[in-house]
């Protein structure tokens, strides 16, 4: 059965265009159908003395069980070579599942809907200029109604593609 999964990617390390890029075409790569948002340089949230980020957000159709779908973006992420050191802080590559069908479900290392999406910026601009209607399964509200109570000042939509 194809899932409807939507996933952020960010980075603020090293060749960020590239790093954006080689995270796309790995997901691609176990993807029936990837959609992707516009490209936005982000100013960094919680942890701000670290480098400005680019974000970007996808949608994707795939096979995988969540668990799967963690497991490929934890290699994504290996692959941009990214290194683990303070939570939050700079790294070549992240890539977060945030809505995976209407699934809600925690277990350790795993939280869909991603437990912080609903106050950063970073993550609602760029999925809602894709996936405005979607409905975040635990609020019960939609990414466009949620957005509009963030402070989307520090997310500038780049005119580059990826
Ligand atoms: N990711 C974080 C913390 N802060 N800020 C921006 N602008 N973009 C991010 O991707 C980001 C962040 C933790 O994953
Ligand atoms: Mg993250
Ligand atoms: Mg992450």
């Amino acid at each position: 059965m194809l899932h409807e999964a939507y996933l952020g990617l960010g980075s603020n390390l090293g060749d960020r265009h590239a790093n954006i890029a080689a995270g796309l075409d790995y997901l691609r790569g176990f993807s029936s159908g990837l959609d992707v948002s516009s490209l936005y340089e982000t100013s960094p949230q919680g942890f701000v003395e670290q480098p400005t980020f680019l974000n970007i957000a996808c949608r994707m159709w795939t096979r995988l069980s969540p668990f799967e779908l963690l497991s490929r973006a934890m290699e994504a992420e290996a692959r941009a070579g990214r290194v683990r050191t303070i939570r939050d802080g700079p790294r070549t590559l992240d890539v977060d599942i945030l809505l995976y069908d209407r699934d809600v479900l925690t277990v350790p290392g795993l939280s869909i809907p991603h437990p912080r999406m609903a106050e950063r910026a970073f993550v609602l601009v760029p999925l809602a200029e894709i996936a405005a209607d979607a409905l975040h399964p635990a609020l019960m509200q939609t990414i466009g109604s949620l957005l509009k109570r963030v402070d989307t000042g520090g997310v500038t939509r780049l005119p580059s593609e990826v």
